[in-house]
């Protein structure tokens, strides 16, 4: 093979990557790159910053301990151009090669900027495919092809039986059913105890990573210290023996609970790790099911985790590329308003959100049902322009990179590709958040008052988003039953209920 530049992306954090393993030691050069361009492209939280930072930084030392040449830029290198092309054509040049060789990039934008760097630099490019992920872009677009409609639930089966995780020897789903979904919306209760998610003392390298990210990104959002993030292969591992054995168990149970001073409860908090390649997902979902083939988890909590991950992950990459670039620009419902300053500084009455966005600014992270039924519910009922909440969501987790997240944003938590991921929006009124979680008890606004000043903001946007948006939801079956209630109630009512809407949302803008 000619000697070949690889480059590794900051998402591409593992050893199994196709071109590590068939490249050449004593003659390839691994390029990895830190760009100001990818740091700002949206303003990325500054935990996020530094775990990318941080964790490049010990793959690549990894990698020279390992016998690789590893060229190695650094954000305050005073030669480094800002952005992935820039670096790429410098190396070449530098390294007078004219090979280059990428693993598949996460996201469509970096794709195309990859797509024309042989005619711009002049070199043979070779694209190897990311065998992190179960399904190729080849296997989803073959699914979808003859589907009026891609539910995750029939490709998660497929799934299932590509992997055999959880299937019996006749090939039927462990436990007689594909999905344990229903055993999962335990509200919290009573007094529980919740494990603490593995918490890493910076080493030197996190150290200078803090030092540059506090000097270079002081304006980005979130606190970046106490920094507890593991940037290593090992440290992921750890944090995932950590979850199995003290937070599996019970993960199914609760996995739409919400509770004021628990920020991790019964979550995994691994998402950031997977993501960037320092835990393999096949791997984990291997373990998961061996846990529960030795007794020592309980079905729904293994089938939730393994769905989770095979099922949901891999379906929101499929969906990502199968309509990228368009699915930037949805907007079913025409949402134009713009996000509420307090998502950025948590400064609200509404216990929820003060919550949420309080524990992502401190954190870089929220669970799931914090993205989809607080923020994300509040950013739909109030209508606010998908796109801004989708660049709110892509630059405060540490977590996210828009293949994974701008499906979850813009499909599943707003709707606005117009029910491609979801049979309904997940639009809800206060009552669902009182039931899941305790954020209500502490609230300046009564949950249980459905219109006038102090009523749960949550209950007369709920209704304002469903009558405002009559026109595109009324085919929706699953609403049927709603609007009829709606029609039901008195006038007098449902213009209380519009007029406390129009005041709350006027109050915010
Ligand atoms: P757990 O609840 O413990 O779940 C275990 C693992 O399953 C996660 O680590 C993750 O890898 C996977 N997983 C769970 N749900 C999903 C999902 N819907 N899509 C993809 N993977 C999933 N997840 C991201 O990884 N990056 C994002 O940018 C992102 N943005 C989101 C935005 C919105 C509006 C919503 C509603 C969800 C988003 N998710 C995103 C999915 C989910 O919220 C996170 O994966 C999860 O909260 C991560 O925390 P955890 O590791 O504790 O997950
Ligand atoms: C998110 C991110 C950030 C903040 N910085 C870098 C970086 O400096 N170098 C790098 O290689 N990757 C970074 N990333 C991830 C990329 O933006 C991008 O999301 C992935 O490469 C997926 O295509
Ligand atoms: Fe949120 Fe409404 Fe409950 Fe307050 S009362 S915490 S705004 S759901």
């Amino acid at each position: 093979m000619t000697n070949s530049l690889i480059l590794i992306l900051g998402d591409q954090l593992s050893f199994s990557l196709k071109p590590l393993v068939m490249g050449n030691k004593s003659s390839d050069i691994i390029l990895m790159l830190e760009v100001e361009e990818e740091t700002i492209y949206v303003k990325h939280h500054k935990k996020k910053i530094a775990f990318l930072f941080s964790a490049m930084r010990h793959f690549a030392a990894e990698l020279r301990d390992q016998g690789w040449n590893v060229d190695y830029v650094t954000l305050d290198d005073a030669e480094n151009s800002g952005n992935f092309s820039g670096e790429v054509r410098r190396a070449l040049a530098h390294h007078t090669l004219k090979r280059l060789v990428v693993t598949e990039p996460g996201e469509y934008r970096v794709r195309k900027m990859i797509d024309s760097w042989p005619k711009a630099f002049g070199v043979s490019l070779d694209i190897m495919t990311d065998h992190r992920f179960i399904a190729s872009h080849a296997e989803f677009r073959a699914w979808a092809a003859d589907r009026k409609q891609l539910r995750m639930e029939y490709f998660y089966r497929i799934m299932r039986r590509k992997t055999g995780l959880l299937m019996n020897e006749d090939d039927k789903p462990e436990g007689g059913k594909w999905n344990f979904d229903s055993d999962n919306r335990k509200p919290p209760k009573g007094k529980m105890a919740f494990p603490e998610p593995l918490r890493v003392e910076p080493d030197e390298i996190t150290r200078d990573v803090l030092g540059l990210v506090s000097e270079r990104f002081s304006d980005h959002f979130g606190d970046l210290e106490p920094f507890w993030f593991g940037v290593t292969q090992i440290d992921a591992e750890k944090a995932f023996d950590l979850f199995v054995e003290a937070a599996l168990p019970k993960f199914g149970d609760y996995q739409d609970a919400m509770l004021k001073d628990q920020r991790f409860l019964y979550h995994a908090v691994i998402s950031l790790y997977v993501n960037v390649g320092l835990l393999d997902p096949l791997s984990i979902c291997q373990r998961v099911a061996d846990e529960y083939r030795a007794g020592r988890v309980p079905l729904n909590a293994a089938e939730g985790f393994i769905r989770q991950i095979i099922g949901w992950r891999e379906y929101v990459r499929g969906i990502y590329w199968l309509k990228m670039p368009d699915y930037l620009d949805q907007n079913f419902f025409g949402a134009v308003q713009p996000l509420p300053e307090f998502y950025w500084t948590a400064d609200t009455q509404m216990a929820c959100l003060r919550a949420a966005v309080t524990q992502t600014k401190e954190e870089a992270y929220a669970h799931h049902i914090q993205r989809l039924m607080i923020t994300g519910n509040f950013a739909l009922i109030a209508g606010i322009d998908p796109k801004q909440v989708h660049e709110w969501y892509l630059a405060v987790y540490a977590d996210a990179y828009e293949w994974v997240e701008l499906p979850n944003t813009l499909g599943m938590s707003q709707f606005a590709d117009g029910g491609l991921l979801g049979s309904k929006p997940y639009a809800s009124s206060g009552n669902y958040i009182n039931k899941m979680s305790n954020y209500c008890k502490s609230c300046r606004y009564d949950v249980k008052q459905k219109t006038g000043d102090d009523a749960c903001p949550f209950n007369p946007l709920y209704w304002d988003f469903l009558v405002r948006n009559r026109e595109k939801l009324k085919g929706n079956p699953r609403l049927g039953q709603i609007y009829r209630n709606w029609d039901r109630m008195d006038i007098d009512k449902q213009a209380a209920y519009i007029t406390t809407a129009k005041k709350f949302l006027s109050k915010i803008r």
